[in-house]
């Protein structure tokens, strides 16, 4: 049986907002910086390490894989973790300097969501505290409210590419897939929607412009707006038909189309 759309889901990192290069990499130098370590993640490299989702787990896999002939304390978990509390701080203070916007569109699209009553929802792999200064610094103060559930960070031990938090945020909403339209950015972003089997509209950005979006409904440059348009990349075929931006007119016949991720 066709349901109808219910609910919102969106990712925060590149989806919301384009936070990787120019705000949690650079938050993950300055730890680095005030730690002493002589590490610097440059744009490259940083895009190479993004593979791993999670920044306690970027961190890891960054001292397994690359810099290895680093010799961490004995208590790995520990300095990881600390030094991941010094990069969220760098970050927070970095968003609350208004560095980093909403991208094109997300706002238009969140407001008319929530004027037309459709629930929302956020499903991410970050730190909550940086969920809530990026929305607080974009959006305004209160706006976390605008989201029923914030899916964020350790909540599930399993991060994305894993199916966990988004599985998570609908429990939590007491909503099923079919409800539901995920909007992501990033291939470990899909594959976790995916195997919730959830529709997922994907934009995509520099670093994950090349990802396999394969299975995304619709994949979109940006969101667009009526005097910006978007430029579709991949799926939507005659339902974009004449749309320049995604609205929620556009969301709600793609779910009412496309039933199934594909
Ligand atoms: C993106 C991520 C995060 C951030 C870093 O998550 O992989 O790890 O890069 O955030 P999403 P933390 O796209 O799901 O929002 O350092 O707070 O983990
Ligand atoms: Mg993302």
């Amino acid at each position: 049986m066709q349901e109808t759309l219910q609910a919102l889901l969106f990712d925060v990192d590149g989806t919301l907002a384009d936070t990787e290069r120019d705000g949690h990499r650079v938050a993950f130098n300055l730890a680095f910086q005030e730690a002493r370590l002589g590490w610097d993640w440059s744009v490259e490299l940083y895009g190479q390490l993004l593979a791993v989702t999670g920044g306690k787990e970027r961190i890891k896999y960054y001292l397994e894989n690359v810099n290895t002939q680093f010799t961490p304390p004995a208590d790995m978990d520990a300095f990881i973790a600390a030094l991941h509390r010094s990069k969220t701080a760098h970050y927070t203070v970095l968003l609350a300097e208004g560095g980093i916007p909403l991208r094109l569109g997300v706002e238009r699209l969140l407001r008319q969501a929530r004027e037309k009553g459709l629930r929302m929802g956020i499903a991410t792999t970050t730190t909550p505290a940086n969920v809530q200064a990026l929305l607080t610094h974009t959006l305004g103060v209160g706006s976390e409210s605008w989201f029923e559930v914030i899916a964020a960070g350790d909540v599930v031990p399993a991060k994305k590419p894993a199916a966990d938090i988004y599985l998570w945020a609908m429990e939590k909403m007491g909503l099923r897939a079919e409800q539901c339209i995920a909007f992501e950015d990033s291939e470990n972003g899909i594959k976790s929607s995916v195997a919730a089997n959830l529709r997922t509209i994907v934009t995509v950005n520099d670093y994950t412009r090349e990802h396999n979006f394969s299975r995304a409904i619709l994949v979109l440059d940006n969101m667009g707006e009526p005097d910006q348009p978007f430029t579709v990349l991949q799926g939507g075929q005659d339902l974009v038909a004449g749309a320049s931006c995604l609205d929620l007119e556009l969301v709600e016949r793609l779910a009412d189309n496309c039933l199934v991720p594909l």
